[in-house]
């Protein structure tokens, strides 16, 4: 199948734009998608939002959330702790001037746009979810398999669960004029090209089947309760539960609804297996998130000897939600069930709680294994892939009690 791209200029040439809620009022402004966001903070931070020592680990333009910030936190993670990953940097966007165009040949007709009010009036769904980065806990494939992989080394934080307000993108393809033939669609955002490796790829934009985009993915515009923050997407973003954290495009601008399959660098030469035991071009590009559980406590922790502890943590898989959890303080040879502490929603984590009393003072590593509802624990070792994804192996983490 050819690759499908239409440059921002091929966009802009088109004449007529069809307005969603503004029908006979005139034609909307061809601005295309160029000149809405402006670059950079001013700051000289690619992330707008503060990312204190105590709550993030910082890798250039990604934030990875300490899991301690999540003791005696609700279910959600509160938006100053939310792990971020930008390619680049984080725009601010207008929301007054920003549009989301659909366009495409999975259209019945020409390019609609819809505005941020347009977005806000139609039905709005809230829904809890994680969103996590494909790459969570890659460092481990160093450091607990010797193996050698690239990408940001993230611990067990590129991941947060909120809840989500927005619009289901079913309802506004639906207005769109999704025909029968659309099979694929390519959201991109607003943020500046990526340039990796001296190649400029354009915009961040993936590839989403139709079949997903109309079951359960949001155009959200809200986050626990308040409007996206600009780290997070504003004015919209998708959020694609229980997929890799690169479907859900922050910051989306336009939308290609086609009648073929679509490609871009983020299907083809990024987020598939690459690596011995995988084809030469990759796995099938990385839809569902893998199982995995983390405890709420700081890496290197240390706990007193003779007390009774409580440990708290989660656990969350991309299947289904989680059955059971498992807690191990001797490096795995005796397991115990850990408690689950309340409901867990379908596309979000389980927390669980464990009591420990280390009678002895020492080194020690803490396992939780997580099995999901298809009834496979977590396994002892991740399938190595060069790119470093979807780490789902029991993560060891070492304590120290005094
Ligand atoms: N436009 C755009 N969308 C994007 C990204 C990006 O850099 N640009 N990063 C993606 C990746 S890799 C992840 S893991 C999630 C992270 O979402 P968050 O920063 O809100 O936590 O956003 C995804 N959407
Ligand atoms: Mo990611």
């Amino acid at each position: 199948m050819p690759t499908i791209e239409v440059m921002d200029s091929d966009l802009t040439r088109r004449a007529a734009f069809r307005t969603f809620a503004a029908a006979g009022l005139g034609v909307a402004g061809a601005a295309g998608l160029s000149g809405r966001a402006q670059a950079g903070t001013g700051t000289g931070t690619p992330i707008v939002k503060p990312t204190p020592p105590e709550l993030f680990t910082l890798y250039g333009s990604n934030a990875e959330m300490k899991w301690e910030a999540m003791a005696g936190q609700g279910y959600l993670t509160p938006i100053d702790r939310f792990f971020v990953r930008d390619h680049t940097r984080t725009p601010l966007i207008d929301a007054s001037t920003w549009r989301l165009t659909l366009w495409g040949s999975g259209l019945r007709g020409s390019p609609v746009e819809f505005s941020y009010q347009d977005l806000l009036a139609l039905p709005s769904e809230t829904r809890t979810a994680f969103i996590e980065c494909t790459g969570n806990g890659r460092s481990f494939y160093t450091s607990q398999q010797g193996q050698t992989v690239t990408g940001t080394p993230w611990k067990l934080g590129g991941i947060g669960v909120a809840c989500w307000r927005g619009v289901r993108l079913a309802t506004v393809l639906e207005r769109a004029g999704l025909t029968r033939h659309a099979v694929d669609l390519l959201p991109r955002g607003l943020d500046d090209e990526y340039i990796a490796g001296g190649v400029n790829l354009g915009r961040v934009r993936r590839p989403l089947p139709v079949a997903k985009a109309l079951d359960d993915v949001l155009l959200a515009y809200e986050m626990n309760g308040q409007p996206l923050p600009p780290d997070h997407g504003f004015p919209v973003r998708l959020v694609v539960p229980s997929w890799v954290g690169i479907a859900s495009i922050k910051w989306v601008g336009d939308i290609q609804v086609s009648d073929q399959p679509l490609s871009s660098p983020w299907n083809t030469q990024y987020y598939r297996m690459f690596g011995p035991g995988y084809p030469p071009g990759g796995g099938a590009p990385l839809t569902s998130q893998v199982t995995k559980s983390a405890f709420e406590l700081p890496w290197d922790a240390t706990l007193a000897a003779g007390r009774s502890h409580v440990l708290r943590g989660r656990s969350w898989s991309g299947n289904s939600r989680i059955r059971q959890v498992e807690v191990s303080a001797d490096g795995g040879s005796s397991w115990h069930r850990a408690h689950r502490q309340g409901p867990q929603a379908p596309d979000a984590w389980l927390p669980w709680e464990f009591r420990w009393r280390p009678a002895t003072r020492g080194s020690y590593e803490l396992l939780a294994r997580a099995t999901d509802e298809t009834g496979t624990p977590q396994p002892d070792q991740a399938p190595y892939n060069t790119l470093g994804y979807l780490f789902g192996a029991v993560v060891r983490h070492p304590v120290t009690v005094t």
